[in-house]
């Protein structure tokens, strides 16, 4: 079938396919650099930590400034539409021999990403980053050691300055996410009094005056980690109730729920009281394992919730896996591709109809209907979309790739 026909088809349905190309086209997903090097970063030779793991080890990975921006920049180059990347501060880059601490990072250690943001026409979303350091090995914005507290507060201050210095210098928003990975091995004496500085430890951080509508601070809970099985400081409530509190974005990690929870189901409720919330959208296999996002039933029903509630301008999406076994710039396109393929399948479909069979109690309708939309012919419209972007198909663009690891990936020291 070709593009015209799978047009009139849609057409058939009351769906414009050129719209929602258009529409696409339009959508900035936040590319997150650490596919690209294990969550490794600049600032520290310490091993990750924090419970997060990376598996496999593929070659060719980059270990420089200069590698890690070139193996995005070809992803990129594989990708439609216009996109955001997403920094975590271990990927501070220290010139001549100097070198600041996390309650010390400044812009100018992200002035080089500015230059290659603005080189390539995008915007940076920002993380601090509380693991992979000597003082993350135990709990941290909620330690009860009073030193470390207060360091990993300053590391957040430093952090949301860094923050707007990327809102300003790129004139786009700059979204800081939050997340620490504080928590117990076992069953904890105390639930309550690392949640309390948490929470102390938060309001100093927002005590700080900052431009609230470039910085968009977003707050990240998690079921559990690796060797902190038991407790989790920063869950799901804690941070819903303290978002909800004051004024803060939720950010929802499709990994960091219980198996049975869907992050799909909670989309919608949580537009129903946030006028903007962020995701990461990942593939936990059994765990939180981070696998590369894949064209699956949840990714697609993700991306449904955020079509059919109209609610594209409102939902701040962001990728966040780590794959070390496969060729980590191919786990890029593959995940941002498939993302970008959920969105345009949700923005195939005719929700007024659906909505209207399930509102009128025509189930046998709706199950017909939306099992037809199944067979609809998606992939004619998602290649019309690659072509007016000028990239190579699904079948081609991985040749490419193979190209850069012979040519230069393999040739890494
Ligand atoms: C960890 C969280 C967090 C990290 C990144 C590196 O479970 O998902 O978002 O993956 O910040
Ligand atoms: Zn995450």
């Amino acid at each position: 079938m070709s593009y015209l026909d799978a047009k009139v088809k849609y057409a058939a349905l009351g769906i414009d396919t050129d719209a929602a190309i258009q529409k696409l086209q339009n959508i900035a997903v936040s590319m997150h650099c650490w596919q690209g090097d294990d969550v490794t970063g600049f600032d520290s030779k310490e091993a990750l930590s924090g419970g997060i793991q990376t598996t496999g080890n593929y070659p060719g990975k980059a270990t420089t400034p200069v590698e890690l921006m070139a193996d995005m920049d070809k992803a990129l180059s594989l990708i439609g539409g216009n996109h955001r990347i997403n920094l975590h501060a271990c990927y501070a880059i220290f010139e001549d021999g100097e070198w600041a601490d996390r309650d010390a990072l400044e812009p100018k250690h992200f002035a080089k990403w500015v230059e290659y943001a603005k080189e390539k026409g995008l915007g940076i979303d920002f993380n601090p980053t509380f693991f992979s350091h000597p003082k993350a090995s135990g709990l941290t914005l909620s330690s009860p050691d009073e030193e470390i507290r207060k360091f990993w507060v300053k590391h957040a201050i430093c952090c949301i300055k860094i923050a707007e210095y990327f809102a300003k210098e790129l004139n786009t928003f700059c979204t800081l996410n939050i997340w620490i990975p504080d928590g117990m091995k076992d069953i904890p004496a105390d639930r309550l009094g690392p949640r309390a500085r948490l929470k102390k430890s938060l309001d100093e951080i927002f005590a700080t005056d900052f431009d609230r509508e470039k910085v968009l601070v977003t707050l990240e809970s998690k079921v559990f980690g690796i060797g902190l099985e038991s407790y989790t400081v920063g869950s799901a409530e804690f941070y819903l109730t303290y978002a909800a509190k004051n004024s803060i974005m939720p950010l929802m990690d499709n990994g960091h729920y219980h198996p049975t929870e869907y992050v799909s189901d909670k989309i919608p409720t949580m537009l129903l009281f946030n006028d903007k919330i962020a995701l990461h959208i990942t593939r936990p296999v059994r765990w939180d394992s981070d696998h590369v996002v894949l064209l699956d039933d949840e990714t697609k029903e993700m991306a449904k919730e955020i079509v059919k509630n109209d609610a594209l301008d409102r939902v701040i999406m962001a990728l966040d896996y780590f794959d070390a076994s496969i060729n980590r710039v191919a786990a890029w396109v593959v995940g941002m591709r498939n993302w970008q393929k959920a969105l345009l399948s949700a923005m195939l479909t005719p929700w007024d109809k659906l909505k209207e069979l399930q509102d009128s109690g025509d189930f046998t309708s709706l199950m017909v209907l939306s099992e037809a939309i199944k067979v609809y012919p998606f992939g004619d419209v998602w290649n019309e979309f690659l072509k007016r972007n000028n990239i190579p198909d699904d079948n081609a663009w991985y040749d490419i790739i193979k190209e850069y690891e012979k040519d230069v990936l393999l040739k890494r020291g």
